[in-house]
């Protein structure tokens, strides 16, 4: 992230497709706390959420959306419980990499470096490319999908009609 200007706490800023950013003074020093994000137009409707190295707030559209996780303690909400959002800890562009305990039930997902992300309305869950262990939620209105892609992954859907998808798993 580019430097921006700033002269309050808690200022609004635009920066691209971050919205809003907080931050507060700690020792003299800028302490870059939370970012909101706008994301970016997806093919076929949606948006893309890309988080930061810092806590993130990534709140989804009614549409289908698709999160892409970094670390941080961040906030992860698909929007709509509908439609098919999209959350996915491969690694993307470097925003992460490790591994997750993830528990949809819970809305919690604990990364390898002790941060963790709160989660909701999200359907379609894609672990990393090390050993997950997964955990669905219960919800029986709509089915839930979870592949573990790369590693040695335990994947439980719990309650309701789930899906795992081997299609992205790499040979
Ligand atoms: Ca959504
Ligand atoms: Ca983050
Ligand atoms: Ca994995």
């Amino acid at each position: 992230m580019e430097a921006v200007e700033f002269n309050s706490f808690n200022q609004t800023v635009e920066h691209g497709n971050l919205r809003w950013a907080r931050f507060e003074i700690v020792d003299g020093e800028i302490d870059y706390q939370n970012s909101f994000q706008t994301g970016t137009p997806r093919d076929g409707g949606g948006r893309d959420y890309y988080g930061t190295p810092e806590n993130d707030i990534l709140i989804g559209t009614a549409e289908s959306d698709w999160f892409y996780a970094s670390y941080g303690n961040d906030i992860i909400d698909g929007g709509g419980d509908a439609e098919l959002d999209r959350l996915d800890y491969r690694g993307a562009y470097d925003l992460y990499s490790g591994s997750i305990v993830a528990d949809l039930q819970a809305g919690q997902i604990i990364k390898s470096n002790g941060d963790v992300d709160t989660v909701s309305n999200i359907r379609r869950l894609i672990g990393s490319t090390e050993d997950d262990v997964i955990y669905g939620s219960d919800r029986t209105d709509a089915w839930e999908s979870f592949s573990g892609d790369r590693g040695n992954d335990y994947i439980d859907g719990q309650g309701g009609n789930d899906y795992i998808w081997y299609g992205r798993a790499p040979e």
